[in-house]
């Protein structure tokens, strides 16, 4: 039998002293060392969202929300703003022109555009003009502003590392003087210099984030339609491609690992898991997605999350496309990282 508080013992009572000096036995801890978090999985239909997203725009002025956002929180961390422990993941719409006001913090950031034509990010003195299914990258204590400079809404996905930064105690925010920072570097430089197999000679990478700071949806289809005439799918991830940072290989974040995948329609996947936790965006499709036992129909534009080494996989009804972030960067330089296939 475990050694148990018993009134008017001296275990008892020693239980009792401690209690008071800011002391707990590890032996008498419950739960222990293993996978998993509080965190659940929750899916976000688009259909249901968007007409929020639409009223927020009617009713908060960009003045007044600086960053008209709509945080995924998980049903498991209300109050937190995040969709698991390690992320956040939230939807911005910015209306014709609109500007987000420049600003800067330590956690990085991750855009991946959803609806809407005509908006850009100017991010470290670059204009990132956004379409939908581009990959908008902000390295930690980048300055970034946003504006829209068509003559429809735009709506893109945010994904965050803030956990991480909270964690750590080191979550730092600063606002530029002004609403938009100078450009001072061309239209379409980072993708020109860093993203065509060549890197400047004289380039020294930080370690962290990625020098190509757009992965245009153009590209991205143009890699998927070779992989899958190339060969095979995988069995439970089907054609899945990591955005790289070219100046090591790695991800393009510390913490955050970046992918798109294609499920061929009819695709049926195998059961896969990892101690990742990972916010899906659906790019186009429909199909299913089983994330423990919950069982989502998924379509363009929905968002889902599946918490650490919760099991999940997928099934595509049309060719099904999902983007996708989660925490394996950090995982991996830590050390934590473990996965399996059913
Ligand atoms: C942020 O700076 C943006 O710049 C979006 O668009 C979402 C969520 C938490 C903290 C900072 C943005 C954010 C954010």
């Amino acid at each position: 039998m475990a050694v148990a508080s018993r009134a008017n013992s001296d275990y008892g009572r020693f239980m009792d002293e401690i209690n008071g000096m800011s002391l707990f036995p590890l032996w008498e801890r419950v739960g222990g060392l293993k996978p998993g978090t509080k965190c659940v999985p929750a899916h976000w239909s688009y259909d249901t969202v968007r007409p929020h997203l639409m009223r927020a725009a009617d009713l908060v002025t960009k003045k007044e929300a600086s960053r008209r956002v709509l945080c995924l929180e998980n049903p498991s961390l209300r109050g937190t703003t995040f969709i698991c422990d390690s992320l956040f993941a939230g939807l911005q719409i910015i209306l014709p022109g609109e500007v987000a006001p420049s600003h800067r913090h330590t956690p990085s950031a991750l855009r991946f555009i959803i609806e809407g034509e005509g908006a850009y990010t100017a991010v470290a003195g670059e204009k990132l003009p956004m379409k939908p299914g581009d990959f908008v990258v902000t390295p930690a204590w980048a300055w970034h502003d946003h504006g829209n400079l068509g003559t429809t809404p735009v709506v893109w996905l945010d994904g965050l590392d803030t956990p991480f930064a909270r964690f750590f105690g080191a979550a730092f925010y600063e606002p530029y003087p002004q609403d938009t920072q100078p450009l001072d570097r061309p239209e379409g430089e980072s993708m020109a210099v860093y993203g065509m197999n060549l890197i400047p000679d004289e380039f020294v990478s930080d370690g962290h984030s990625t020098p190509v700071l757009i992965y245009p949806y153009e590209r991205t289809r143009a890699a998927l339609d070779s992989m899958a005439k190339a060969g095979k799918p995988h069995p439970a991830h089907g054609f899945r491609l990591r955005y790289a940072n070219p100046a090591n290989g790695k991800h393009p974040f510390p913490t955050m690992a970046v992918s798109i995948q294609r499920l061929p329609a009819g695709f049926d996947g195998k059961t896969y898991r990892s101690t990742g936790s990972a916010v899906f965006a659906v790019h186009k499709g429909s199909g299913t997605a089983q994330v423990g036992e919950e069982t989502f129909k998924i379509a363009a534009h929905d968002v889902f999350v599946a918490p650490p080494w919760s099991p999940y996989s997928f099934r595509a009804d049309s060719e099904l496309e999902l983007f996708s972030y989660s925490d394996r960067a950090g995982q991996e330089a830590l050390g934590y990282w473990r996965e399996q296939v059913e």
